[in-house]
């Protein structure tokens, strides 16, 4: 990889749940100022413009009430791709999309950690676990499961083998506020790292994220984050179609992102669930751009403050 080369890849995915719109998100990103933004980091910013995809042909025992699983599997096939040829370049930021894409992403990279032989994490920073099989959602929507499918859960059929699943315990969820019942049964017999809004209120968001973090170090892994625009609070990113109260701050969300990139340890970047035809004036767009500049460099003042 290119040191300080990143890719911008956009994915238009809109096919994971019900609401349209975000099939509108990579523009928003791209007008929002997204390359400039990480061009004044001092990065080498390459854009590859929007992913594109076929519908698949769809084995008959998917459940039925499965919401346009023929697109979605189209897109899982061609990120899985897209995130392999990205990421042999520099690192990957997607720009979503629905949070189905990351059935691709996060398996694209753990394909690519695997070849590289470093063991692969996740950071899901979320309300939702995203955990469900096609079994398990009630909803039929397919953004509810892509860590089912990554960490190698059985029932997705006519979706891409799964070569290297990503295991429960590298796998670190922040800001969960909405687990349904099944992913909730499902998650509590794993060694997965399920942080909810009580943990952030009792402890602060820096010491549960730390503590990962020094994980994902001593194991000398490669990082994907993953960034659902609900992680934050809907006061500050009303523009998604599943708002649920009581999310993050701007402040703990700079802040998580702050101490990623400080870390050195972030290898891919999904900014996903951005619904445009939601937002006011472009604000949650702007918000997660400068999320993303967060994480890849931008910066108040470097530490020790106080002295100048
Ligand atoms: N767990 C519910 C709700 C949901 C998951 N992800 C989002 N909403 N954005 C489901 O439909 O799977
Ligand atoms: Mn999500
Ligand atoms: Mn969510």
């Amino acid at each position: 990889m290119k040191k300080n080369s990143c890719i911008l890849v956009g994915a238009p995915v809109d096919s994971g749940k019900k609401r349209a719109g975000c099939l509108m998100g990579p523009d928003a990103y791209r007008v929002a100022g997204l390359t400039t933004a990480l061009e004044d980091l001092g990065l080498d910013v390459q854009d590859w413009g929007n992913v594109a995809a076929e519908p698949a042909d769809v084995p008959a025992s998917l459940p039925q009430h499965i919401f346009e699983p023929a697109l979605t599997i189209g897109w899982t096939t061609a990120l899985i791709d897209a995130t392999e040829r990205a990421m042999a370049e520099g690192l990957p930021v997607f720009l979503g999309g629905d949070h189905s894409l990351s059935l691709g992403t996060v398996v694209g990279a753990a394909n690519h950690a695997a070849k590289t032989n470093r063991p692969q994490f996740v950071l899901w920073l979320d309300a939702h676990t995203d955990f469900h099989t096609p079994q398990t959602t009630a909803s039929g929507n397919l953004h509810g499961t892509p860590l089912g499918y990554a960490s190698g859960r059985e029932g997705f059929d006519g979706f891409p083998e799964v070569r290297n699943p990503v295991p429960f315990g590298n796998i670190c969820f922040l800001g969960l506020r909405s687990v349904d019942p099944d992913e909730r049964l499902f998650l509590q017999d794993t060694d997965a790292l399920c942080h909810d809004m009580r943990t952030i209120d009792e402890k602060g968001i820096a010491r549960p994220l730390a503590a990962f973090l020094d994980d994902v170090a001593r194991a000398g892994g490669a990082l994907h984050v993953s960034l659902d625009v609900d992680f934050l609070d809907p006061t500050y990113a009303p523009a998604v179609g599943t708002t649920v109260p009581g999310g993050a701050t701007i402040r703990e969300a700079h802040l998580v992102m702050e101490m990623i990139c400080d870390s050195g340890l972030m290898t891919s970047l999904d900014l996903v669930e951005l619904n445009p035809h939601l937002d006011e004036r472009g604000r949650t767009a702007q918000v997660m751009v400068d999320l993303a500049a967060s994480a890849l460099g931008r910066r108040v003042f470097d530490r020790p403050t106080g002295v100048f």
